[in-house]
């Protein structure tokens, strides 16, 4: 079997890619005052330019869609500045990046809320546990259920986050619509329990990811809007009963787009099981397909010979080999990653990982 797939230019929109590795969008809660990218974060991306694409970590679109401490924002000047700075460092290293944009929806706290008000969802249904928040963890607590009147107004703050990202030098952007966030609170029915427009069938379910492409497509061309979606992912306490029936509906209802790209992550992350059929929400999709969720280079060439992925994205190994594409060209060791620097901190765990001597 030939090796070479994996390292093989794709064509997204008006954008080659030199080699079908993504580096998946990752939370590292490490922007500066004001949830603004700094230097830091500069260097942490310039590290990793090698990938044939790379997804900013999930990047809120207003205040109300802030669910951690230290995650990055695009609704400032200053963010965007702070991102300018990533993006053209990004592009010196012969990179490309896209920007994910991020509503938390119900998965936030009143403590990081800008009035200290309620989060906002579908329904008043809180998740189960407890959630990060600048004190320490926290109980989440019942959000506010969204009114239907107040929809399109956050669909125009993804829109204008798209706009911004494309003024900050992103090459695109990413709908985060995964893991239990409000976008994917709205397509299961676990968390909407709306009788009204926007709630019921999957396909008023899938009704405000649909107005959200709308209004981002108005301002960035399809080939360089991506969306992602975890069919089966219960992170974020979030469920659905019938996963197959919703999720061809959302791959059905995104097909007509012409959309650079789709990106499912595959399986539950939190039990590790895979039940969906992938394949066929690819096909209904039909447009290119970007796999992610415990890929190794074996499994990847495989997908991508098989013609089951197009693009393969990986996440924690990106965290810990900023030089994964040489590392897989060369079937060089890997560094293991080490968990408890995840999420926040400085630059140990973060900008320190080794690249093989050159
Ligand atoms: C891990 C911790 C916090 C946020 C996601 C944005 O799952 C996240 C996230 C992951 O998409």
């Amino acid at each position: 079997m030939s090796q070479d797939i994996l390292f093989s230019p794709f064509h997204i929109g008006s954008l080659t890619l030199p080699n079908r590795m993504v580096m998946a969008p990752l939370t590292r809660n490490r922007a500066g005052d004001g949830n603004t990218p700094h230097a830091l974060n500069v260097e942490y991306y310039a590290q990793r330019a090698t990938a044939g694409l790379m997804i900013s970590e999930a990047t809120q679109i207003s205040p109300q869609g802030v669910g951690y401490p230290g995650t990055p924002g695009i609704h400032s000047p200053e963010q965007m500045a702070g991102w300018e700075r990533v993006t053209a460092a990004v592009h010196k290293k012969g990179g490309r990046i896209f920007l994910q944009l991020w509503h938390v929806g119900r998965v936030s706290h009143p403590s990081l809320q800008p009035d200290g008000g309620k989060p906002v969802a579908p329904s008043a249904l809180a998740p189960q546990g407890e959630t990060f928040t600048a004190d320490g963890m926290a109980p989440f607590e019942t959000p506010r259920t969204l009114d239907a009147e107040e929809m399109p107004f956050i669909a125009a703050q993804y829109a204008q986050g798209a706009e911004n990202a494309m003024a900050a030098g992103f090459d695109g952007v990413e709908i985060h619509a995964a893991n239990g966030y409000l976008i994917d609170q709205f397509l299961r029915d676990g968390t909407n329990q709306r009788t009204d427009l926007y709630g019921g069938s999957p396909e008023n379910r899938r009704r405000f990811l649909k107005e959200v492409v709308e209004a981002v497509l108005e301002v960035v061309d399809a080939g360089k809007v991506g969306v992602r979606l975890s069919p089966e992912n219960t992170f974020n306490d979030i469920c659905d009963s019938e996963p197959q029936a919703t999720f061809d509906a959302v791959a059905e209802m995104l097909n007509s787009y012409h959309l650079a790209y789709l990106h499912v992550v595959e399986g539950d992350f939190v039990s590790g099981e895979k039940t969906l059929d992938y394949p066929r929400i690819k096909d209904l999709f039909g447009g290119p397909y970007m796999a992610n969720a415990g890929y190794t280079k074996e499994l990847a060439e495989k997908s991508l010979q098989a013609g089951t992925a197009d693009l393969i994205s990986f996440g924690s190994l990106y965290i810990a080999n900023p030089d994964l594409v040489v590392r897989f060209a060369e079937n060089a060791p890997l560094t293991e990653p080490d968990e408890a620097t995840y999420y926040g901190g400085g630059a140990k765990g973060y900008t320190d990982y080794p690249f093989l001597p050159r």
